[in-house]
């Protein structure tokens, strides 16, 4: 069985991180997420990142460290993520349904998917650096 890998940026401004919500599937369509997603073949995870950052919020990013390695997204999945900051652009919910930027005692204000939930504590220590 191929590994799908999919990554996530946890874009950190001001000591406030960005959380978005899904639009879709319906399944977790209302559920909070690091934004990214699939990396293409042929294409490296950071590549992948930079690009679905773009299309998604409409911005620029400039990747910084990886949070861990890979996490569980379901049986044939795992997720990668890497903190990041705003080089171009502010950030719009182009694919979202929202976006909000969480300060620390926000984190879990919002619903996070499952698969991400893990990583929030992982990048709280990046919040106040
Ligand atoms: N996913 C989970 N957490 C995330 C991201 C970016 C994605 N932080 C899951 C949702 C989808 C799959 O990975 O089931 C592919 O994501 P996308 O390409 O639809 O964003
Ligand atoms: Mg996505």
């Amino acid at each position: 069985m191929t590994i799908n890998v999919v990554v996530g940026a946890a874009i950190i401004r001001d000591g406030r991180l960005l959380a978005a919500q899904r639009a879709e599937p319906a399944e977790l369509a209302g559920g909070w997420e690091f934004p990214g997603g699939k990396v293409d073949p042929g294409e490296t995870d950071e590549d992948a990142l930079v690009r679905e950052c773009h299309e998604e919020l409409g911005v620029k990013v400039a990747l910084g460290e990886r949070i861990g390695g890979d996490w569980p997204l379901s049986l044939s999945g795992v997720l990668r993520v890497w903190t990041a900051e705003l080089v171009e652009g502010e950030p719009q919910a182009l694919e979202h349904l929202a976006l909000r930027w969480l300060e620390p005692g926000q984190l879990y204000d919002v619903e996070w998917l499952p698969g991400d939930l893990p990583l929030v504590e992982e990048i709280r220590p990046h919040l106040t650096a």
